[in-house]
């Protein structure tokens, strides 16, 4: 069977008894060598636009209902890359890289309908891990932004993971505003080694044009008995058994879209067979020393060799020159400033929006709500100028 090779054996099932017992954040878990990744999670914001025309396509419709359909679309085209690419990848689900405060991700995807989508994330916590990112295609006037971490509970077969934080898409041309909220999941297949997430519980896509998109996951799936099954139904807000559009299948597999009252197919989508569009990222030696891939390249580089003594060193390095940060940020009674991001006390839009399905921020779990700081980012461009970089 597919899982832990025979060596590893002894090591995985003590690491299995380690997690019985584990309370706290995820990313103080020490795991064996072989589920290690070299990818940190500041990188897993890229998920959010794999796809960049279904990312932009909500700009273009002018009938709001089915702009809200179309919303929810793109939400459910990232589910399988967010959830299951790890695996296909990597064999099985890895454990990323615990990001410093501070790291940074920055890429752009050239699509050629959709034009340029840029994507800057940025690790905006680290005790606990809180990642922010926003991801914004200037053409077509559309702006993804959130932030998110999580909280773990432990069982013998199980991790389950409350995510907390959420996202808002933004079209600038009719402006909209769409409150998503993010699903609960737990790690299967741990017994094996061979780890892999499901979703359970519900997501919620709030628009300020009145419609609510609800999807609810299963594991197993109480209609077709097959693996990431949903289903999903867009209404006018606070009529939810008056249903305009239904979604059912699989995330990672097949979706069908029907027009609720006439059940006719209006739509259908493959996240099996639909290509991705590459992210671009600048080469290592023109990053910014606060640049995920730059900043960890000797670790990941260990990793890769699987040199488990040289990754504890270079990790060492990093978390030391951590510390050390944070003990001169105390001294001076200052704190990290975030270079992107910045803490809000009040939204206006997202208050609206959250009190229509009920949800709440939980602020004090993620160190602050997040959100995008669009003058800073200005004036980091004029320094740009006018130092002529
Ligand atoms: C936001 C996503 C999130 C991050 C990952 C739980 C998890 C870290 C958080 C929620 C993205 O938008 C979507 C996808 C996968 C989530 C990860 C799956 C996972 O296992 C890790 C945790 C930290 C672990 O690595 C636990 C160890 C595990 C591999 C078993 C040994």
């Amino acid at each position: 069977s597919a899982g832990v090779a025979a060596a590893n054996k002894s090591t995985w099932s003590s690491f299995l008894k380690s997690i019985a017992s584990f309370t706290g954040d995820l990313s103080s878990l020490t795991a064996p060598p072989f589920i290690l990744s070299s990818t940190s999670l500041v990188e897993y914001s890229s998920y959010w636009a794999e796809h960049p025309s279904i990312f932009v396509a909500p700009a273009s419709e002018p009938d709001p209902a089915k702009r809200a359909l179309l919303v929810l679309k793109w939400f459910l085209s990232t589910l399988k890359q967010q959830y299951c690419s790890r695996n296909e990848k990597l064999g099985s689900e890895k454990k990323p890289l615990n990001p410093f405060l501070g790291e940074l991700f920055l890429g752009k995807w050239e699509d050629d309908d959709a034009g340029a989508t840029e994507l800057i994330s940025e690790q905006v916590s680290h005790h606990p891990p809180v990642t922010a990112y926003t991801i914004w295609n200037e053409k077509n006037g559309i702006r993804l932004q959130g932030y998110n971490g999580q909280k773990a509970s432990f069982s013998v077969r199980t991790i389950n993971v409350k995510q907390i934080g959420h996202a808002i898409y933004h079209i600038g041309a009719y402006n909209e505003d769409y409150l998503i909220t993010l699903p609960s999941l737990h790690i299967e297949g741990l017994v094996y080694g061979a780890p892999y997430v499901e979703l359970n519980t519900y997501t919620y896509i709030q628009s300020s044009s009145g419609y609510t998109s609800k999807i609810s996951y299963s594991g197993k799936g109480w209609v077709s008995g097959k693996k990431n099954s949903f289903t999903a139904t867009v209404y006018p807000e606070g009529k939810e058994k008056d249903i305009l559009y239904s979604v059912e299948g699989q995330w990672n597999d097949a979706f069908t879209i029907r027009d609720a009252k006439t059940k006719t197919e209006i739509d259908a989508y493959s996240p099996k067979t639909s290509q991705v569009t590459p992210l671009t990222v600048a080469p290592l030696d023109q990053q910014d020393e606060l640049e995920s891939r730059r900043a960890w390249r000797a670790v990941a580089e260990a990793i890769g060799n699987g040199d488990m003594e040289t990754t504890g060193t270079e990790k060492s390095k990093i978390e030391n020159e951590q510390r050390e940060l944070r003990k001169k940020e105390k001294e001076e009674g200052r704190e990290w400033e975030r270079r992107y991001f910045g803490r809000v006390e009040t939204d206006e839009v997202f208050d609206q929006l959250a009190e229509k399905i009920g949800y709440q921020a939980e602020a004090d779990k993620t160190g602050g709500v997040w959100r995008w700081d669009e003058a800073k980012y200005q004036s980091l461009l004029k320094d740009d100028r006018e130092s002529g970089s």
